[in-house]
């Protein structure tokens, strides 16, 4: 496979293809970034791909892959070994999956707020749905919070689960820091802050 012509589409705002791009600085895997709003740009992303989905991995030969962890998948498949950013033996990969299944829905619950709250028409949003989101929310930065806490502090080299983290924690102070004080989350903000040093973190600035 020719990964020079790996096409990523969206918009480093998106907490989802933000993972992706620094995942693929830290495996190595070249690409070529289109910044598509899923917005702004409605229309040419849908003509490119009728899911208006971002993150969009284009591959060489034109296919198209969409879900950022799905994507994940594919590129740990096609990364070097020692680049791959996922554990391999199963206890250490259990609990990266764990996390990252939290840090998902940090990110999750935070795009449904703004869709509910920003995008939605003001008389037509519906408080007790954003109060359950709301809830959600906090309940996921909590958890995160208690997997950063076992952790203990950042690791030398940044798996995905550390990567995924980051990023949530990242976005939802970009989006919603009235939502979640970062009081509230120290250790979290912590990791997060130690993460952005990184130098594939500055290569993809929020946009
Ligand atoms: N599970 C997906 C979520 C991706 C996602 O929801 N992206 C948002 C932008 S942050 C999007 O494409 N929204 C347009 C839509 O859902 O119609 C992933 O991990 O890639």
């Amino acid at each position: 496979m020719n990964t020079e012509k790996l096409k990523l589409l969206g918009m480093m705002g998106s907490p989802f293809v933000r993972r992706l791009a620094i995942s693929m600085r830290m495996m190595g895997l070249d690409y070529e970034y289109r910044p598509l709003s899923i917005f702004r740009n409605y229309d040419e992303l849908r003509a490119i791909n009728p899911l208006v989905k971002v993150p969009t991995l284009i591959l060489d030969n034109g296919e198209m892959l969409v879900d950022s962890s799905l994507i994940l998948e594919f590129l740990e498949s096609i990364s070097l070994p020692e680049k791959r950013l996922m554990p391999q033996e199963t206890v250490p990969k259990l609990s990266a999956l764990r996390t990252i299944g939290i840090a998902l829905i940090v990110m999750e619950k935070t795009v449904q707020l703004i869709y509910e709250t920003l995008q939605r028409p003001e008389d037509l949003q519906h408080p007790p749905w954003i109060e359950r989101l709301q809830q959600q929310l906090e309940g996921a930065c909590l958890l995160l919070e208690g997997r950063v806490l076992e952790q203990g502090g950042t690791p030398q080299r940044l798996n995905q689960a550390d990567l995924t983290t980051a990023v949530a924690w990242r976005f939802v102070q970009n989006v919603f820091p009235e939502r979640v004080d970062a009081n509230d989350y120290p250790a979290l903000a912590a990791f997060s802050a130690q993460a952005e040093q990184w130098p594939e973190f500055i290569a993809c600035p929020l946009d």
